[in-house]
């Protein structure tokens, strides 16, 4: 396939170089930390405070600012107890850049938080977090793979097994929850999964190592204990799905070329990115991978907002296996990890194709030494067929016109799993939230002959468990400015008698969500539901509140029990959507520290206050759980599936707002 794209340097550019700025770089508020901001603000924090040599740091990311640090055109005016709204137009004068620090002190078993200044080169604020258990970098996976495969007891194990070489077996991390035994509270655990790879370039997870687990303590790095529950013999299979291993592939496919010969039509200046009427700016954290900010859409000379803010702040994988050690089985990949340190650098051409533009993102290492992830974010347009047509049969005219989307996205390697996570932004004002989730179903092995209810045979003695995946979607909402309502619309049929004398009436009927405890709501797809994000404060020329409906796709919940150890944990996941007022700290809905936390922190927690949301700054967190009942077809590599959510305009513009959307220039349309 022959993909054209212009020169690196056309599309790669610098935030620093852009504008002409070379010799200072120009940040704004919401620009994620480069390099020498990270460097500077572990050198402040090391200088100004007593960090060890032994510290391990888990993140270095912006400090965001406060809402009113912001230029989002708006005209609020504030709301108590929050910041004034900003209605100026201009980067402020003095752009104040703060880092948020996260370390461990694994000799003191403490995780520490610190805000250091890096305008003032200070540090602003430092605490232990009492009873936090930071998530686990990768520094400690990489020695936690050492110290079990030294471990004589893993070694007698695997003898056992027939394993003779500890080299060729891979030792998987897990978070270990809320199951940990008695005597061991307080320790920083995981426990691992093991699996075994034949030859060096074999799928590990053909060959899953049965029975045997160590549990390790991160902060000491040492197995605490050793559990071998039994041999199961190794499966058959090598799982090889390698373009080298699959022999002959398929050579009738003919070229498709992605040929933008003016260039794509958006324009990126550091990390504001325009493109048609949207306006938005891109941001990166190592927790959450992909930020979105201040997202905006032009409309009659001035930017309207829509979006304060949104991520993926949640990524919870529940597994239904009920065998010991398989029942442990469950992830938090944002809260006992990072989506944003599990980025994967895009290759041109594979991930993405035509025209595209890369950014490059920086985040901190263990010691905090700085380093990148080049070409971590993509953005691209791409074709998207129709987007509105009409034929006029009596003129015998046709007006069609094309759809173009925008596309920002980043892939995510979880281990065994990759998620790829698409905003899709459209010419009608409509936003799309896509997963795509891909990578390498969980196995575990099973003596030949026998099967279960929990999983597939995907291969011979090769079980991939059943299992759910859940992202909670943060959206701070800010529809036509920040105090916006949200309303449950469900249609409902009209009971036939006088006023539907015919049986056919149906209407939407629209109820405020006023608190809290009335904003913890799940789909009901019979009823058409939807969530409509209103400015009440404004009217539209024809009359409208300004409004956003949240639209879901195909979604599911939670089938481990709501008492469940592991429910407990992600209580995000039995509600399709919340509703919580804006606090700035309320930003994981399982809690800041959701790492061997034994569950209720965060949304749970939070709406307990069953705090007022009509007519304010509100947060949506929307649940997307993926349902997956494994199939054979999903291995050894499985087919992306699909799964997401729209936001569309509802009543925030007067028409079609595509209505000017030109005709292509095809001479055969
Ligand atoms: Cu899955």
């Amino acid at each position: 396939m022959v993909v054209r794209q212009r020169g690196d340097d056309e599309y790669h550019i610098s935030p620093d170089a852009v504008g002409g700025h070379h010799t200072a770089p120009a940040r704004y508020p919401l620009d994620p930390l480069d390099a020498g901001e990270i460097t500077r603000a572990v050198e402040i924090l090391r200088r100004e405070r007593p960090v060890t040599p032994e510290a391990r740091f888990v993140s270095v990311s912006l400090n965001e600012p406060h809402k009113d640090q912001i230029a989002f055109a708006q005209a609020d005016p504030p709301i108590a107890g929050q910041p004034a709204g900003t209605g100026h137009s201009g980067p402020p004068a003095a752009v104040l850049r703060e880092a948020f620090v996260v370390l461990l002190e694994p000799r003191q078993h403490t995780t520490y938080e610190a805000v250091v200044s890096l305008t003032a080169g200070s540090v602003l604020s430092w605490r232990p977090v009492p009873d936090a258990r930071a998530p686990f970098t990768p520094a400690e996976c990489v020695q936690c793979e050492v110290v079990t495969r030294a471990d004589s007891r893993i070694r007698a194990g695997l003898e056992r097994r027939g394993i003779t070489d500890p080299g060729q077996v891979r030792v998987e991390p897990w978070g270990i929850g809320a199951f940990s035994a008695p005597g061991e509270a307080g320790r920083r655990l995981v426990w691992t999964l093991l699996f075994y790879r034949e030859r060096p370039d074999d799928n590990p997870y053909a060959k899953p190592i049965h029975g045997l687990h160590a549990i390790v303590d991160l902060d000491d790095m040492t197995v605490v204990r050793v559990e071998d529950l039994g041999v199961v013999p190794l499966p058959p299979g090598s799982g090889a799905y390698a373009a080298d291993r699959i022999g002959s592939l398929r050579d009738d496919l003919k070229p498709i070329e992605i040929v933008q010969p003016q260039g794509p039509s958006f324009e990126v200046r550091g990390w504001e990115v325009r493109w048609q009427r949207w306006r938005l700016r891109l941001g990166f954290t190592a927790r959450e991978g992909l930020v979105l900010h201040t997202i905006g859409y032009e409309d009659q000379g001035r930017v309207r907002p829509v979006i304060w803010r949104a991520s993926v702040a949640e990524l919870f994988i529940p597994y239904a296996d009920p065998r010991p050690f398989q029942a442990w089985r469950n992830a938090f990949d944002i809260g006992e990890f990072g989506i944003g340190i599990l980025t994967n650098s895009l290759q041109l051409g594979c991930d993405c194709l035509g025209e595209i533009r890369y950014f490059d993102v920086e985040l901190a290492d263990g010691n905090g030494e700085p380093y990148t992830i080049s070409q971590a974010i993509c953005l691209h347009e791409e074709d998207f067929g129709l987007l509105w047509k009409h034929f006029d049969a009596a003129l015998q005219t046709t007006e069609t016109r094309r759809s173009r989307r925008l596309v920002i996205s980043f892939v995510i390697t979880a281990d065994n799993y990759e998620y790829a996570i698409y905003w899709y932004f459209y010419q009608d004002g409509s936003i799309e939230f896509e997963v795509k989730l891909t990578g390498i179903v969980l196995t575990s092995a099973l003596a030949p002959g026998e099967t279960s209810d929990f999983g597939t045979l995907v291969a011979p003695q090769t079980l991939a468990a059943h299992h759910q995946h859940f992202l909670s979607v943060r959206l701070d909402m800010a529809v036509d400015g920040l105090r916006n309502t949200v309303y449950e619309v469900d249609t409902e049929a009209i009971t036939p008698g006088p006023g539907n004398p015919l049986g056919n009436a149906f209407r939407p009927v629209k109820r405020p969500l006023r608190r809290e405890s009335e904003a913890q709501r799940v789909i009901d797809p019979l009823r058409g539901r939807y969530w409509l994000v209103a400015n009440p404060g404004n009217r539209t020329e024809i009359g409208h509140e300004p409004a956003y409906k949240l639209v879901p796709g195909s979604n599911v919940l939670a089938f481990s029990h709501p008492d469940s150890p592991v429910t407990q944990r992600a209580a995000f996941a039995t509600r399709h959507l919340w509703v919580t007022p804006f606090r700035p700290d309320e930003r994981f809905p399982s809690g800041d520290y959701p790492n061997q936390h034994p569950g209720g922190a965060g949304l749970p927690a939070w709406t307990k206050a069953d705090r007022p949301i009509e007519n304010t700054d509100v947060v949506l967190w929307y649940t997307l759980g993926s349902h997956h009942v494994t199939r054979p077809e999903d291995w050894p590599v499985m087919p992306a599936d699909r799964a997401g959510f729209m936001l569309k305009p509802a009543g925030f513009f007067d028409h079609n707002p595509a209505l000017d959307v030109a005709p292509s220039p095809s001479p055969h349309c």
